[in-house]
């Protein structure tokens, strides 16, 4: 039986789909896609491998009986968690909390693209536990716990750069499915795929850059065409997630990247302004004047 989602549910004249208001109500935010899984898809590496596959379900499952509230009382779900999966008792994890208040919450797998922006609003990062496939470990389609703790954990202990993923958060809240997936793509040439000058070399910042070796050389090297970082070109950019890209975006800096995402996120066209309170972890709605 498919779960009919609350937006659905909600009378026609709220326009505005259901959005979470407090970290909390990310509980609900776990709408799954069923892409890359081993379990169905063919070309997926593991897919004829049955002790991967199970050791899959194994780790979804803890993830999906994951509960914020249990996460805010420092009760038993992060202390059982932490016993059986690596990323939580990691130092890794603990860096991005020290140093920008982002939170790391397990997830089963790839979820929609709504959920997982919806996340970033609050400062918390969903974040896969299972490893790629033995069978290819210098580039997965899928992310896993390698891709996470080499390529997004880092970048979110860094200031501009946890503010610019809050941001882009922030600006999905309530948005259009339209307007999501423009989000999405931006999150997509940015904080996966981003380029950026750094004393007038260009590096990589972007997580699925950072993990993925062969798409690192691939991503510096001169077979991809590069393009100056402008938020409203990236938003629309065609992309696959199979393979290697084929454009990437550079950003002047972090800060410019920021900036630019600003400004491009305050002229989406929303009935309502959000604001985060980081006292109560939660999102002030306020009417647009
Ligand atoms: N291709 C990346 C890697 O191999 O680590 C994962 C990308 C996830 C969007
Ligand atoms: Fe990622």
């Amino acid at each position: 039986v498919r779960q009919v989602s609350e937006d659905v549910r909600s009378p026609v004249e709220h326009k505005v789909p259901w959005f979470p208001r407090k970290v909390s109500d990310l509980d609900k935010c776990h709408h799954l896609v069923t892409k890359f899984d081993p379990d169905l898809d063919l070309d997926h590496p593991g897919f004829s491998d049955q002790v991967y596959r199970q050791r899959r379900k194994q780790i979804a499952e803890i993830a999906f009986q994951y509960r914020q509230v249990l996460a805010a009382q420092g009760g038993c779900g992060p202390v059982a968690v932490a016993t059986r999966f690596p990323v939580w008792s990691t130092p890794l994890k603990r860096l991005p909390p020290e140093r920008t208040g982002f939170q790391l919450r397990p997830v089963a797998g790839l979820l929609s693209a709504r959920d997982f922006l919806a996340s970033l609003a609050f400062r918390v990062f969903q974040c896969t536990q299972y490893i790629r496939h033995a069978s290819s470990p210098m580039h997965s389609p899928e992310p896993d716990c390698c891709h996470e703790l080499l390529g997004h954990v880092p970048m979110l202990a860094d200031r501009t750069f946890a503010q610019f993923s809050q941001d882009i958060g922030l600006a999905s809240l309530g948005a259009s499915d339209e307007e999501i997936e423009k989000l999405s793509t931006l999150y997509w040439f940015t904080v996966e795929f981003g380029l950026c000058k750094q004393n007038g070399e260009v590096k990589a910042y972007g997580a699925g850059l950072l993990s993925s070796y062969g798409e690192l050389l691939h991503s510096l090297s001169e077979e991809p065409e590069i393009r100056a970082f402008d938020p409203e070109a990236a938003a629309v950019q065609p992309y696959q997630d199979q393979t290697y890209q084929s454009v990437y975006f550079v950003s002047e800096s972090f800060s410019d990247a920021k900036d630019k995402l600003r400004s491009y996120a305050s002229r989406i066209q929303r009935p309502f302004s959000v604001k985060f309170d980081p006292y109560t972890r939660a999102v002030d709605v306020l009417d647009s004047p």
